[in-house]
């Protein structure tokens, strides 16, 4: 029995060490740098609120994934004739507000970033505009989905739902965290179905998580 005790030990000892050995060595996140030229590029020519700072992380530790370089912006579709109002790379340029927000073209639709790496992701975070002014175009009925391959189906098997919302009463006007059990995936979507005031918007995707343990 005692001899068990020990290995117990020793391999307790050996699995902090390393567990102590991957923190002191993991590698620095490479985020994109926000820049003054980049937000003085954000149209507020509707006189909606001055874009705001989206953060690199939050107040548990866990990385803004959607900000990393590696990090791209895709989507369903378009609204045409905002060429810097309303992008899809705004899903992802670490700016809120309407001035650097996306809407699509048509509903149902999708957005969604490719993180460029597999990464541990537990909470996407999204609203319609982070400073309330227009009150609008607001989410009601959608899903997030999580795929460590991609496909533009989303009713393709590798996505995996991890997350669904329905409530016609309470849209999704402010930033909003939406959380669910880690999940080891590359490429995030929101599958919007529904939306009230207008085809949805949303003026930046964010996906808290890490990397996985010792990559
Ligand atoms: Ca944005």
């Amino acid at each position: 029995m005692k001899a068990v005790l020990r290995v117990i030990l020793v391999l307790l000892v050996i699995w902090t060490g390393v567990i102590a050995w991957a923190s002191a060595n993991e590698k620095p996140y490479d985020f994109i740098k926000v820049s003054p030229a980049d937000i003085a590029n954000c149209d507020e020519s509707d006189g909606g609120p001055k874009p705001e700072l989206v953060p690199l992380k939050d107040s548990e530790g866990l990385m803004n994934l959607s900000l990393l370089t590696t990090a791209k912006a895709n989507a369903s579709s378009l609204i045409p004739g905002y060429p810097r109002r309303h992008r899809i790379q705004n899903l992802n340029d670490g700016l809120y507000n309407n001035g650097a927000s996306w809407i699509p073209a048509e509903m149902p639709a999708w957005a969604e970033i490719d993180l460029g790496n597999e990464y541990i992701v537990q909470k996407v975070v999204f609203g319609s505009e982070h400073s309330a002014f227009w009150t609008d175009r607001a989410a009601t009925k959608f899903r997030i989905l999580v795929a460590k391959h991609y496909s533009p189906d989303s009713k393709a098997p590798c996505w995996k739902e991890v997350y669904s919302y329905d409530n016609k009463s309470s849209a999704i006007s402010n930033t909003t965290e939406f959380r669910f059990p880690p999940q080891r995936c590359r490429y995030v979507r929101v599958e919007i179905e529904k939306s009230v005031a207008g085809d949805v918007r949303i003026d930046e995707l964010e996906i808290y998580g890490k990397r996985p343990f010792l990559f």
